[in-house]
């Protein structure tokens, strides 16, 4: 079992942090809990890059080592990254569990190294016609992110 984490640090009052565990050449299971975060949908993703020296405008682009384009978590094509959206109740907080074959925690395509970032409006899973759809679900700005590292 490969374990993996990241604590979500934000300019905007946001927090977090979310787990990721892989058994083997398995699926990925993600759980995370978010607080500070406005109602509604917020677009959630993996980032390429584990560089937050610009703070989450520096982790680059959604993890897309297959050159597909933007989707949701259940297209074929899709950015490995593309995890859909996390659903934040009145309180402002969310917790949640993903389970997704596209983020290993080992392997050329690993996501350890690189970044989650959350959004401050809903990701369009590519449906919206707007002409960010296809590249970044048109999820707005970047309101937290955190690098992912090995844990033990
Ligand atoms: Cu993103
Ligand atoms: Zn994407």
């Amino acid at each position: 079992m490969v374990k993996a984490v990241t604590v979500l640090t934000s300019s905007e009052g946001v927090c977090g942090t979310v787990y990721f565990t892989q058994e083997g050449d398995g699926p990925t299971t993600v759980t995370g809990t978010l607080s500070g975060l406005k109602p509604g949908l917020h677009g959630f993703h993996v980032h390429a890059l584990g560089d937050t020296t610009n703070g989450c405008m520096s982790t680059g682009p959604h993890f897309n080592p297959c050159s597909k384009e933007h989707g949701a978590p259940e297209d074929e094509n899709r950015h490995a990254g593309d995890l859909g959206n996390v659903t934040v109740g009145e309180d402002g907080t969310a917790s949640f569990t993903i389970v997704d074959k596209q983020i290993p925690l080992c392997g050329p395509h690993s996501i350890i190294g690189r970044a989650v970032v959350v959004h401050a409006d809903p990701d369009d899973l590519g449906k919206g016609g707007h002409e960010l759809s296809l590249t970044t679900g048109n999820a707005g700005g970047r309101v937290a992110c955190g690098v992912i590292g090995l844990q033990g």
